[in-house]
């Protein structure tokens, strides 16, 4: 038995020389590129008969992953896409995009209620403006177009009923009255509506946008959520004026706000105000999440307390970071030398598995920690494929070659949220939401990270 064990081992390591990936050459990085992407498409069966199209399998219990996961990933592919050029899976994506969108067009379904926050749905909706921004190809005519959609959750969000003055303003974290979290106004639920805020102003040119984003961004300082030093803490609650503040903190929140700013930076022709926080926001990234030039999930990696969300956040982190690049060059300096050690990093711990290619999650182990899955995948997948950013063209507008339809007024009929008639049942509330899970962790986390100090 031992000896079994250490010969498989042995054998293991022999294989980590000869199938790690080599991304030192343009070839090198979409080869490897399209290796992980395929790895990556194993975790799907949306297009198998008798699958719900655009999922991934899940939500919780009845697999690994939220509803938001595959939004997610699908701005993933929409990326890898526009990196390689690679359109092998421009299809599947487009086909899952559409099929997620529900009755109303605005991305919020009503098979996943029990575990659709804000955030969630952002998710969707800012891969349809990853589409429109890149001019992945349009949908035809009577579907609805990327642009439309992204407006579309945008709209919901804005619309009146989803801000009210607890905590002077803010979006709360979950959408319906009934699910746990409603209470709780948060980072990434703001972070995503700032981040479509300011790409759908860049993108049309409508200011109104930009009012609302920048509204958000000045809400969550004032709030205290990101302090003066661009730390961005995880979220509070509505009845202690959200001064209840957890400080867990997570790179895809940076990442989003990153985004955002960078992309209010080029709305505003390089205003002060975002350039400030575009330079303060990277230098806290870089300092807090890649710690040793690789990405890290400070929260939750020492103790693999990470929950399936948590595994892929790294991608999200590599991807906008790329992105911040092409609308604010003036990070290209700081960020693009850090993207690059940290996927050499990344791609040292693709050799797991009986495939000998599998990658894992603890990046700076630099060997496959034996932890696999979608996550980890298209963390990979994201850091390979932004190396080759500065060969592909920044993001269009409407008034630069920007093709997609838009409609300023989508999702603004849709039904409304709060007497939104439903029976909660134990399964979905067991089910709610990305962030339940992600608090009871966030406080282990957090609790191992002030006692170890790191
Ligand atoms: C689903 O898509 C993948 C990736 O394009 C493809 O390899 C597979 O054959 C498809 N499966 C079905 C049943 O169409
Ligand atoms: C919603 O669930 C039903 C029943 O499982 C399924 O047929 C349908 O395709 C699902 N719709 C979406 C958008 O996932
Ligand atoms: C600008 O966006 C706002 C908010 O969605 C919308 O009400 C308005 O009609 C838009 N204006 C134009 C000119 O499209
Ligand atoms: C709630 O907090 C805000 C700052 O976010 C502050 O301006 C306001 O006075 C506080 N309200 C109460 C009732 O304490
Ligand atoms: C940015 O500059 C352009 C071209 O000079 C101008 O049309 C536009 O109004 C400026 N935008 C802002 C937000 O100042
Ligand atoms: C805005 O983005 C464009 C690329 O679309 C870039 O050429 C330009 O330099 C950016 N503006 C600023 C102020 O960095
Ligand atoms: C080049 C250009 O301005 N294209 C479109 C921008 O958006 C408006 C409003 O949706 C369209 O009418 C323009 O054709």
């Amino acid at each position: 038995m031992v000896w079994t064990r250490f010969a498989a081992a042995a054998l293991a390591g022999a294989g980590v020389a000869s199938a790690a990936y080599s991304i030192a050459t343009t070839d090198g990085i979409k080869k490897t590129a399209a290796d992980v992407a395929w790895d990556l498409l194993q975790y799907y069966h949306g297009n198998e008969s008798g699958q719900t199209p655009g999922i991934l399998p899940g939500p919780p219990p009845n697999g690994d992953y939220y509803w938001w996961e595959a939004g997610a990933m699908w701005g993933t592919f929409i990326d890898y896409w526009k990196l390689t050029g690679d359109s092998t899976y421009n299809d599947l994506v487009t086909q899952a995009m559409l099929f997620q969108v529900g009755p109303d067009r605005d991305y919020r379904p009503p098979n996943y209620t029990a575990s659709l926050g804000n955030d969630d749905q952002a998710f969707w909706g800012m891969s349809a403006m990853t589409a429109a921004e890149n001019n992945f190809p349009n949908p035809p005519a009577d579907q609805p177009q990327w642009l439309a959609l992204a407006q579309a959750v945008f709209n919901t969000q804005a619309s009146p009923e989803e801000h009210d003055d607890t905590c002077n303003g803010g979006l709360r974290w979950q959408i319906y009255l009934s699910n746990n979290g409603y209470d709780y106004k948060n980072s990434i639920a703001n972070g995503c509506f700032f981040n479509l805020g300011a790409r759908l102003a860049r993108y049309t040119g409508n200011k109104t946008y930009a009012e609302w984003a920048e509204k958000t961004w000045d809400w969550v300082r004032g709030v205290g959520y990101m302090d003066d030093q661009y730390n961005i803490y995880d979220g509070g609650h509505v009845q202690h004026n959200c001064t209840d503040i957890n400080r867990a903190q997570f790179s895809y929140n940076n990442a989003v706000y990153l985004l955002g700013a960078a992309f209010m930076y080029n709305y505003t022709n390089g205003s002060d105000k975002w350039r400030e926080a575009i330079e303060g926001l990277a230098d806290a990234t870089i300092k807090t999440f890649f710690p040793d030039g690789v990405a890290y999930e400070i929260a939750c990696e020492q103790g693999m307390t990470c929950t399936a969300d948590m595994l892929s956040f790294k991608g999200y982190l590599h991807r906008w970071l790329a992105t911040a690049t092409q609308v604010a060059p003036i990070l290209s300096e700081k960020i693009l030398p850090v993207l690059k050690t940290s996927t050499e990093a990344a791609v040292s711990t693709c050799t797991g598995e009986a495939n000998g290619r599998t990658c894992g999650f603890q990046w700076s182990k630099r060997q496959y920690d034996g932890s696999h899955g979608a996550g980890q995948q298209m963390n990979v997948l994201a850091a390979v494929s932004s190396l080759l950013i500065d060969q592909s063209p920044p993001p269009y507008t409407n008034m630069s070659g920007g093709t997609s339809k838009g409609d300023p007024l989508a999702g603004t009929n849709s039904r409304s949220t709060l007497n939104e008639p439903r029976q909660i049942t134990g399964g979905d509330r067991a089910g709610a939401g990305i962030l339940t899970i992600l608090l009871i962790a966030a406080g282990v986390g957090t609790f191992g990270w002030m006692s170890t100090g790191v």
